[in-house]
Order: structure tokens, then sequence, then C-alpha cells
């Protein structure tokens, strides 16, 4: 039997009905956050690593260090041979609504590929995810926007992105395009334990689904427009800024918060900075598009905002998140409609979320894995007799 967790803590009602938020439920040997530096994986922080191959950042997830050269190549091999897609997915995605969100596309997506071929072995199936993920991103823009003709075969021998705008085949830099796709992978792949996708997944996976299971479910919890959903706000919102004039800016900041709506891309639930991943894409926009419009925009937002958030003294973090930039560099480098920005933070979400369901199932408690989640819920009776 389990040991019962209630000895762990001091509880009392203020834990309760708060989404758990801050409650410690395990470890993580992925990634960290800290309030004045965000996220590191493996120990790494995130702005060290922007630069890198998203394979080698994949890796250093899953192996918890950077490979060498030789492992490097020898991980993109197996990468390669894991590639090729068992079935055919045109016909899936083409019998699905177009008017579902692409976010639910990509779980149907991650379930048919669990049905075609689950190994039920965690590393194989997570890797073999990640490695058949590009060509599947492809496929899911082509078959929604109707560009089913002359799709051109999977081209294993490609990095992860170029497999993917290989076959997506957009007319346009396709240097830039793969430049800040990479960059985006590498910032969103990995966000510590207790983010609502990682955790459901996890939580998912600790009743021994399979991982394209527990993935599929992680993604579900993604789409929602308080967590990964986000970004895809974040743009819209920009749009509707719609000028990068510093006194417009502030006055339709001001009337954001006057109208009780958020403003998004600035806040965050740990952060007490600038997220160094809003500081990477705002260094990589002043590289690639400084006089792209929407850039103009966050760059004015991005000094107005916070000014604007500080004089509300609830708001713990007036300054930018990571989803402050992301929006304009994809729409710049041609992925002009935010309805598909979640599905690229899904893709880059993989890579951790399969590697902590790894270290959850696989190496934790000597190897044992974590036993199914079981948390407590009071009835409403019980409640104050438990709970001072
Ligand atoms: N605009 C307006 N109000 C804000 C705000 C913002 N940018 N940031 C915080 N607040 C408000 C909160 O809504 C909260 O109000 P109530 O007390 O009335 O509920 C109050 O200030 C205190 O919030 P907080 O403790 O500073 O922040 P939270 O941990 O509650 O929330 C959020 C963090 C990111 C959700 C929040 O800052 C927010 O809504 N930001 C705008 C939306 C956004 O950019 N979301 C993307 C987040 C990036 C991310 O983590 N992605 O995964």
């Amino acid at each position: 039997m389990t040991e019962q967790p209630e000895h762990l803590l001091e509880l009392t009602e203020s834990h309760l009905d708060i989404g758990m938020r801050g409650i410690p439920v395990g470890t993580c040997r992925t990634s960290f956050v800290t309030p004045e530096e965000g996220v590191h994986y493996c120990g790494y922080p995130i702005t060290e690593l922007a630069g890198m191959a998203p394979e080698d950042v994949v890796y250093l997830l899953h192996n918890k260090e950077l490979p060498t050269s030789e492992q490097s190549e020898a991980f993109r091999n197996e990468l390669s041979r894991r590639a090729e897609i068992p079935g055919d997915l045109g016909p899936i995605f083409a019998a699905l609504p177009r008017e579902g969100h692409p976010m639910d596309w990509l779980s149907v997506g991650i379930h048919t590929l669990g049905m075609w071929d689950c190994k039920n072995d965690w590393r194989e199936d997570a890797l073999n995810l990640i490695a058949r993920l590009p060509r599947m991103m492809g496929l899911l823009f082509r078959y929604r926007e109707g560009r089913t003709e002359n799709i051109p075969d999977d081209n294993i021998s490609l990095s992860m992105i170029e497999r993917f705008t290989n076959t997506l085949q957009l007319d346009v830099d396709q240097e830039k395009l793969i430049r800040v796709l990479s960059v985006y992978l590498i910032l969103h792949m990995d966000h510590g334990g207790g983010n609502l996708s990682t955790f459901v997944g996890k939580a998912v996976a600790s009743g021994h689904a399979t991982l394209y299971s527990a993935m599929a479910s992680s993604m579900n919890a993604l789409s929602g427009p308080l967590h990964g959903r986000a970004n895809q706000s974040c743009l819209e919102f920009v749009l509707r800024v719609g000028t990068s004039d510093t006194e417009k800016v502030e006055a339709f900041v001001r009337g954001e918060l006057d109208a009780g709506r958020p403003v998004f891309g600035f806040g965050h639930a740990v952060l007490r900075a600038e997220d160094p991943r809003a500081a990477a894409q705002f260094d990589l926009g002043e590289e690639l598009c400084p006089d792209d419009e929407n850039f103009k925009i966050i760059r004015t937002l991005r000094e107005v905002a916070p000014r604007v958030l500080a004089e509300n003294p609830k708001i713990s973090n007036p300054n930018a998140n990571v989803d402050i930039a992301s929006g304009a560099l994809l729409h710049h480098v041609g992925l002009k409609d935010p309805n598909y920005y979640t599905t690229f933070f899904g893709w880059a979400r993989v890579a951790g979320i399969g590697a902590q369901i790894f270290d959850e199932r696989v190496v934790m408690r000597d190897g044992k894995g974590v036993p199914i989640y079981r948390p407590k819920y009071f009835a409403r009776e019980q409640e104050l007799r438990h709970v001072e």
C-alpha cells in the first residue's frame, strides 16, 4: 500500500479548491523554473540552449546531458530510423471536421499513431512519437487547408524542422521559417513538472494508459485558453492593438484593463522578472524582422505594458512572458493563422512531457515508478472535521 500523503503537509482549508497551486506532489528531473531566470533544462538556463539544434535539446531532456557530436549524430540517425509513420494519416485527417480546432486534430493524430504502432515501452513510444510528429504536423496543416495534392514524400534524412517545412511547402523564406521554428520549439519543450498539460500526461500515464493516450490527454489539457492557447490569444491581442504608437498603445492597454480584460503576453505564475524566453524571441525579432508591423507593436507593448500593469499592486509580475513575441515571429515568417500556434507549443512539449513520463514510470522510486495518482477530495460534510 502506498503511504497516505497527509503527513507530508500541514493541511489547512486554504489548500483546498485552489487547483493544487504550489502544493508539492513530486520531483522533476528535466527542468525547473526560478522566479528570476525562468526555466532551466537539466540545469542549463534556457538562454544557453535557445540557439542549439532542437534534436540536441530533445537528447538533453531524455538523457540529462547534452550530446557529444558523435552522440548528436547517432541520435539524429535514431530519430530518422523511427520517422516513418506506419499508416496513412491522409484519410483520417480528411475525415475530421475542419471546424475542429487544430489542437483537437493533433490529439486525434497522436491517438491514431498509438493505435497503429504502440510498443508499450515508454522510451520507444516517446521517441517514436517525437520522430513522427514533424511529418504529422505538416500533414495536419495541409489537410486542414485542403492542400492535399502533390504532397512531397517525407525526407527522413532532414532535420525535424525541415521535415515539417518540406511537407508544408510554404512559399516563404525557408531559412527564416526554420530559424524561428527552431528557437520556438526549444523554448517550449519543457516547463517544470506542475504545469497542467505535463501534470495531466503524467497522471494518465500513472494508470498505465499508453504513452500515446497520455500525450493526447496532455494536448487536450494544453488546448485550453488559460494554458497553451494563450499564444493564439496573444497574437489576436496584438492584431487588435493595431498600432505601435506609444501613446495609443498605452491608451489601449488601459482600456483593456478598465474593461476587465487581460493584457496578453504579460504576467506569470512563477516568474518575477521578464521571461528570458520572451527576451530570446525579442532578440531574434530584432535580427530577423525589426520593421515588421506586429513586431513594432510588441516592442512598444514591452515598454509600455509593464509600467501600466505595475500600477496594480495585485499583479505579481507585470513583465513580458513567453507568449508576447512568438505569434509576431510566426506571423512574420508566413504562419499567419494564430489558430495553429498552440500546435507548435504541443509539438515542442511532447519532448519534455515524454521525458517526464519516462522518468516517472521507469526511473522514480528506484525504477518502480510513481504509483497511480490518487489525490484526496473531502466530502463537503467531512471537510470541517478534517481540516482546521
Ligand atoms: N493583465 C491583466 N490582469 C492581470 C495580468 C495581466 N497581464 N496579470 C495578472 N493579472 C491579474 C490577475 O488576473 C489576478 O487578478 P484577480 O486577483 O482579479 O484574479 C491578479 O492580477 C493577480 O495575478 P497574479 O498572481 O499576478 O498572476 P496569476 O498567477 O494569477 O496569473 C497569468 C498569471 C499569466 C495567468 C496572468 O498574468 C495573465 O492572465 N496574463 C495575461 C494572459 C497571458 O499572457 N497568458 C500567458 C501566460 C504565459 C504562460 O505561462 N503560458 O503557458
